[in-house]
């Protein structure tokens, strides 16, 4: 029993960087296990330091192999870097980044270097909570450069995208051409966007197709999001986009709108937590079956919504009165 630390010892060692402990308080933060509210907290209180970089884009845009290139980048620039995959596709965990091997290999045996996959089971919402958790016990322990890759196709993974400071989306040349009919999120979110495999035909005229798709953008702020060209195989244009990324952080510095975006942020944590929180609570109240009976009643329209609403807070002792919809 003795080699059991205790959440303090664990949370000690995590803030000193101590990987073992790290990996151990990043599982527990993940699966919300007994200690885990213990370990954030701590982490909060001792992390703010961190640049969160999202990294998304279509499956095979070649995000992974940017992400190790970016994090090479960062390394050589003297910064510890932590690279967090939400891409449940390509999972770097097993070291199997496909033609990438020994450049992976290189950055696991390096100690500035931190890789975690994330599980992409569970809720919604939870995936985007669960990362940006993991981003707070990464950033305490000292990870000042935070890489978070993840496909940027369903409203989860935006959602994800959102945990970062900065997001860059990676395209390939022949994106260019559907770029009007992108998802409307996808050209939303970027602040900088990336033309990987540039080595292929069209590169210069999708980079074209997505600045004439960005004009068209509503300007949020002064900041115009470049649109730049890498071979992330080779390397090629990747000290661009970290140059990019640094002026990016800069900007957010200099407009404060690194605080509004990080208060957004936490606002929003802070509702899920509130939901969450409030959801398990009024289930633990409702009378067995009540659930499900008034589901049912529901569907068989003998109840409206709002009917079937007024009877779950009946039952839950909360005066239906109280809601925005009373007639
Ligand atoms: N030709 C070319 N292939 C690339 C480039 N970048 C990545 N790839 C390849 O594209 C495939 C998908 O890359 P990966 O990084 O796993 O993409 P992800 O799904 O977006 O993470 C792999 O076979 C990479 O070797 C590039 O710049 N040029
Ligand atoms: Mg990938």
């Amino acid at each position: 029993m003795t080699d059991t630390p205790s959440t303090e010892q664990l949370v000690r060692r995590t803030l000193r960087g101590d990987r073992v402990a790290l990996a151990r308080s990043i599982s527990l933060v993940e699966n919300e296990a007994p200690g885990a509210v213990q370990i954030l907290d701590a982490c909060f209180a001792h992390g703010g330091e961190a640049f969160r970089i999202g990294i998304t884009g279509p499956p095979g845009a070649g995000k992974s192999t940017l992400v190790t290139r970016l994090a090479l980048g960062f390394r050589a620039r003297g910064e510890m870097v932590a690279i967090v995959a939400v891409d449940p596709t390509s999972p770097f965990s097993g070291g199997a980044l496909l033609g990438d091997r020994v450049r992976m290999g290189e950055l696991a045996g390096d100690p500035g270097v931190f890789i975690r996959s994330m599980a992409t089971r569970g809720s919604l919402g939870g995936l985007a909570v669960h990362t940006a958790q993991v981003c707070d016990v990464l950033d305490a322990a000292g990870f000042r450069r935070i890489l978070i890759e993840t496909v940027g196709v369903g409203q989860s993974e935006l959602e994800v995208a959102q945990t970062a400071d900065s997001t860059a989306v990676v395209l390939v040349p022949e994106s260019g051409d559907g770029v009007q009919a992108m998802k409307a999120g996808l050209m939303e979110i970027g602040d900088l966007f990336v033309i990987n495999k540039a080595d292929r035909e069209g590169a210069e005229r999708g980079a074209f197709a997505v600045r004439s798709a960005l004009e068209l953008r509503a300007a949020r702020s002064s900041w115009q999001p470049p649109v730049l060209l890498t071979v992330a195989t080779r390397g090629d244009g990747v000290a661009e986009v970290i140059e990019r990324f640094e002026e990016h952080l800069e900007f957010l510095r200099g407009h404060g709108g690194l605080d509004r975006r990080r208060r957004q942020r936490l606002e929003q944590r802070l509702r899920d937590l509130l939901r969450d929180r409030l959801w398990r609570d009024f289930q633990g109240v409702l009378p067995a079956d009540l659930w499900t009976t008034t589901l049912e009643a529901l569907v068989d329209r003998r109840f409206t919504p709002h009917q079937a609403l007024a009877r779950l807070l009946e039952a839950a002792g909360v005066s239906p009165d109280g809601g925005q919809h009373s007639q």
